[in-house]
């Protein structure tokens, strides 16, 4: 450590910082390490070392770099994350676990002089803007790479360290890609472990570079936050931040929205006409009014390119083609130009470079399988300042006032496009059961409907009864309740998708007009739903289209067998759950009798909304 680094590390006066430093640089011995602060100085060492490293590559654009991930290590990896558990320590089914002694053995052999050779990146971040809401973390890496992408995702938290005194209430992450290719991506993937240590507030991360994966600050610090969060009475949440500006009305409602990886959440927040405070984490509190109140724990976006064109999304295409600091990861690139898919061009070269090393058009994987010219899960990282649409409260330490809260799966078959919760214990409901089909954002299958409550599951590291207990008590708490919204903008028939993509835009600005008292609904066992007339006007507003009464009727009507369906896959997951909150059989009984009745009384099993009218 040189003394630029010493005298950084003894600024901060804590004991509790220097004890974790010394015993990882004992751990994994790397040929030195750097202690970086929020100078501009030292942001821009980590840029230029991920350069020299051969992490990131420069492209043609200024600021613009491409980073490769190894080509079994483009996804969140589940299988190989896991929760430490002391003994006497119960998680849900489908969480995965490894008892804490011998995880934490595990890890220890596999971070053994792991950075041999490498340089120790020490870097203090603060989760949100520094203020009330916001948490301290020290990210430990050996992967510029990843330095780089946190400077770009959250904020620089040097300050805020020395704020807490020398205290340890700071979570640390550790990470290590292990040992380089010769095109820098991690060589052993498969021993790739991402280790979560609850109790300790510590998650240590090895032989991965892909950022779900890796960067601390992302899906590592969530899962610390949620367990933080329920023995203190808030929320973290896999939630965007929006703010929704009807036309024609001088006013912003925030809402939040939970959506699993690659269902719409960042195509959510980016709806045009509206403004974005964050797209994928946020912490949510009852204020000293009783209001819902939410930041985002971040500053950029991590996002995914696949479809990022001029027409669906003008603002985030248009930054990712001009000048400015970003990373792109896991695409095409040829002649320094970077190609995705569905970027709507149709002049995509017929070789390059991508996440398979050299590309040529036709190039198959060991299976035989063509490799397509991006990944489908490849990303975008960049700070959110750098869109014209970034809400002027994104960066506010009191955050923003939530009053309406979305949760949307990917779901072809069952929920209407949208639907109102009856009352914060139906909202926590929807959340709890919602469901969605696989996408490439994690590894493994794709398209296979599973069960991913509040968009959270594969981070929710206490039991689902507790989490959802903790949703409850939240909703007790709160005298300004928020409204709740179910979202599918998935719905199929016969096949084909029963919306356009940009429909969503009416969805939520039905809901904004909800909130504000200005539409009447229809009341069913699934949720106040909207009326055609509002819906009509809604369409033909925004986008001047006529909205059918047919359209209407084939997105809106009640499933009622679909749902009843979906009850008994959730009776069945949470049968087994212990100490599953009151309030959750409570409305699941009521709406599967309704749901019954209404079936025993029409002899049909779907309704139309007018029935219920
Ligand atoms: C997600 O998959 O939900 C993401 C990207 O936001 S990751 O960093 O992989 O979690
Ligand atoms: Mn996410």
């Amino acid at each position: 450590m040189d003394e630029r680094s010493l005298r950084k590390l003894q600024a901060l006066s804590n004991p509790h910082v220097e004890e974790q430093l010394l015993r990882f640089i004992k751990l994994c011995r790397p040929a030195k390490a750097t202690v970086l602060d929020e100078s501009k100085k030292d942001v821009e060492y980590v840029r230029k070392l991920a350069l020299s490293t051969g992490e990131e590559k420069p492209l043609k654009l200024k600021g613009h770099t491409i980073h490769f991930d190894g080509p079994n290590d483009l996804a969140r990896d589940t299988g190989s994350t896991k929760v430490l558990t002391p003994p006497g320590m119960r998680l849900s089914k489908g969480i995965n676990t490894i008892g804490r002694e011998e995880g934490l053995q595990e890890m220890m052999g596999l971070l053994d002089g792991t950075m041999a050779g490498k340089e120790m990146l020490v870097k203090f971040y603060s989760l949100g803007p520094p203020g009330r809401f916001s948490l301290c973390a020290l990210q430990i890496t050996d992967s510029a790479y990843v330095a780089h992408s946190e400077d770009l995702l959250y904020r620089q938290g040097y300050a805020q360290f020395k704020k807490l005194g020398g205290g340890g209430g700071f979570f640390t992450f550790l990470h290590s890609a292990g040992e380089l290719d010769e095109r820098k991506a991690t060589k052993n993937v498969t021993k790739r472990r991402i280790y979560i240590d609850v109790v300790d507030g510590k998650v240590y991360s090895v032989n991965n570079q892909y950022a779900g994966n890796s960067v601390g600050l992302k899906k590592l610090a969530l899962r610390l936050a949620i367990y933080k969060a329920n023995y203190e009475d808030w929320l973290s949440e896999h939630m965007l931040l929006m703010g929704i500006h009807p036309p024609g009305k001088d006013r912003v409602t925030y809402f939040s929205g939970a959506y699993p990886s690659a269902c719409g959440k960042t195509s959510t927040a980016m709806i045009p006409g509206q403004s974005i405070v964050g797209d994928d984490i946020a912490y949510l509190h009852v204020d000293e009014t009783g209001s819902c109140r939410a930041v985002n724990i971040e500053q950029g976006i991590f996002g995914i390119i696949q479809d990022v064109n001029p027409v669906d999304d003008p603002l985030i295409y248009a930054a990712l083609t001009s000048p400015r600091e970003l990373i792109f990861s896991n695409i095409l690139i040829s002649e320094g130009v970077p190609y995705w898919l569905g970027m709507g061009r149709n002049d995509i070269p017929e070789k390059g470079v991508n996440f398979s090393g050299e590309w040529f058009k036709g190039k198959k994987d060991k299976d035989g399988v063509e490799i397509p010219y991006a990944h489908g899960n490849a990303r975008y990282t960049m700070r959110l300042s750098e869109l014209e649409n970034v809400d002027p409260k994104y960066n506010d330490p009191e955050g923003v006032v939530v009053q309406g809260v979305f949760y949307g799966g990917r779901d072809s078959d069952t929920n209407v496009p949208i639907a109102e919760a009856l009352s914060w214990e139906h909202g926590v409901y929807m959340g709890a059961t919602l469901e969605s089909e696989t996408t490439t954002a994690i590894i493994g299958k794709t398209g296979v409907r599973r069960s991913d409550p509040m968009a959270n599951k594969d981070f929710v590291v206490v039991p689902l009864s507790t989490y959802f207990t903790n949703h409850y008590r939240f909703g007790k708490r709160l005298t300004h309740m928020p409204k709740v919204y179910a979202t599918n903008y998935f719905l199929k028939d016969e096949g084909k998708y029963t919306n356009m993509k940009v429909d969503k835009k009416v969805w939520v600005l039905w809901a904004e007009g909800r909130v504000n008292g200005e539409y009447k609904a229809l009341k069913t066992p699934i949720g106040y739903l909207p009326l055609h007339r509002d819906l009509r006007n809604l369409f033909k507003a925004v986008f001047n289209k006529d909205y059918t009464k047919a359209e209407y009727e084939q997105q809106f009507s009640v499933r009622v067998d679909k749902y009843l369906e979906k009850i008994a896959r959730m009776e069945e997951a949470f049968r087994a759950e212990p100490e599953m909150p009151g309030e959750f059989w409570e409305f699941l009984n009521w709406q599967k009798a309704e749901l019954q009745a209404l079936k025993a009384k029409t002899g049909k099993s779907v309704l139309t909304p007018d029935y219920f009218s």
